[in-house]
């Protein structure tokens, strides 16, 4: 792993070299200001973040390091995260020094599945996840090092260390999780011969017969990878991270924040959403029929899931990669078909409320439908595939802010009298 380390060494030179030149001279720029709109909800659109991995242009969606995600749909999440840390995708050479260092790494500690197993069996995989990455939270070279008085520049060294270890372990963690939880069997060995997306449809034990699935995971864990820095996810990793809380308590805290139903369960709703729909009418339903049920949820006030969102004000360009996929390789499945009738329908519904700012589907409307197409029917699980791919995000984003030196989180909050005077000055 020397390689990808001294890479970075310079990446974060550089970097490091660019933002004090920017902050020379310029320090007291504007580059945005702050409604009282905007402290009411929920600082929407603030410009008061830095974050290099990736942009979301609301217009566009998801740009990875300058590649528009839809770009990056046949590559591997190994590709994907050397691309986040560094800014440009791998060599062979550097591909398979990092392949080869997730392998090494890859074993969960022996301590972590009696953990795993003290948890009631109906415990969300979701919350199991979070405790089995807290669980492994001892062995954070970070921590260790902290105690030991590692000097400020070599934080991003040990916060380096500790994402290769997390990501490395963390698709046989996962992958235990969805076999205890869904009572599947045993906990299958990693197989040393396969990638990281492969490696683990592996594990999971699921029947991959021409590797369609092990295709479709590789694909959903590089859509998910990362999504600018202010999503809630990325923005509470990085927050609790800014604290020096190493990156296992990190990552558990930004997990939390995906389990949320606005956020990554919305992918487990989603289907919940189409299945109901799908039962109500007896099979593929018309797009007519699927305006009346969109109608019908929004008329309980409730949300439709998989669609809106609170940056993108065009269809997600991940959910057309996942559409893509499904027309190549499943068009004739029913949940598929109703996912492209869903399309149909549920923006001309959205957009009869002014109030919802965006009435396209996002990352979570096309996933499902897939997903249940290759036999993981079991959707309690599918944020748990989207935390595996997200940490990808997480832990690259931390080794860039510890690199940068960006200090702890602390915006300011304005009590109701200040901001009452405020909009009487
Ligand atoms: N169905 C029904 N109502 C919706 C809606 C949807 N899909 N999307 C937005 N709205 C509503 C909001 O609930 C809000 O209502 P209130 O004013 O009554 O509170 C109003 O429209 C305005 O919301 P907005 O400004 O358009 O959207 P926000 O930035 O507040 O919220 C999001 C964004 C994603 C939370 C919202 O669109 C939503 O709840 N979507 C459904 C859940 C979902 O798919 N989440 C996954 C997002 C992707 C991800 O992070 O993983």
């Amino acid at each position: 792993m020397g390689a990808l380390k001294e890479t970075l060494r310079k990446v974060l030179a550089e970097e490091n070299e660019r933002i004090k030149k920017l902050l020379v001279g310029h320090g007291e720029k504007v580059v945005d200001q702050v409604t009282l709109s905007q402290i009411f909800g929920g600082s929407r659109s603030i410009k008061s973040l830095f974050c290099d991995t990736s942009s979301v242009p609301p217009e566009k969606g998801l740009i990875l390091r300058g590649y528009p995600i839809g770009e990056l749909a046949g590559r591997s999440p190994e590709e994907v995260f050397y691309l986040l840390l560094v800014g440009k995708l791998p060599d062979a050479a550097a591909l398979k020094d990092l392949q080869d260092e997730w392998k090494a790494r890859r074993e969960v500690p022996a301590y972590v599945w009696p953990v795993i197993d003290a948890t009631p069996i109906d415990t969300h995989p979701m919350t199991v996840l979070s405790i089995g990455i807290l669980a492994m939270q001892k062995d954070s070279l970070f921590f260790q090092r902290y105690e030991d008085e590692m000097p400020k520049d070599q934080y991003w060294e040990a916060t380096f260390e500790d994402a290769l270890t997390l990501t490395a372990r963390l698709p046989d963690l996962c992958a235990y999780i969805y076999r205890r939880s869904f009572k599947k069997g045993p906990r299958i060995a990693p197989d040393p011969t396969k990638d990281w997306a492969g490696g683990f449809v592996h594990q999971l034990g699921l029947a991959d017969p021409g590797g369609a699935l092990s295709e479709l995971m590789r694909l959903y864990l590089v859509l998910h990878s990362d999504h600018g820095g202010g999503n809630v996810s990325a923005n509470a990793a990085a927050t609790v991270n800014s604290a020096l809380s190493d990156l296992y308590y990190s990552l558990a805290a930004g997990l939390n924040g995906l389990a949320g139903p606005l956020h990554g369960l919305a992918n487990q709703e989603c289907l919940t959403w189409i299945q109901g729909v799908m039962k109500k009418f007896g099979g593929v339903p018309s797009v007519q029929q699927i305006t009346q049920f969109a109608e019908e949820t929004l008329a309980a006030k409730r949300v439709i899931p998989g669609y809106g969102h609170a940056v993108l004000r065009v269809t997600d360009p991940r959910f057309t990669s996942f559409v893509e996929f499904g027309k190549k390789r499943c068009p004739e499945d029913p949940v598929f078909k109703t996912v492209l009738n869903v399309f149909e329908a549920v923006p001309k519904v959205l957009q009869k409320h002014p109030k919802i700012k965006n009435p396209w589907p996002n990352v979570d409307a096309a996933s499902g439908s897939l997903l249940c197409h290759y036999g993981l029917t079991e959707q309690n699980y599918y944020t748990v595939l989207f935390a595996l791919s997200r940490a990808l995000g997480i832990c690259a984003q931390a080794v860039h802010a510890r690199g940068c030196g960006i200090p702890i989180v602390r915006p300011t909050a304005a009590t109701l009298d200040a901001l009452e005077k405020a909009a009487k000055s």
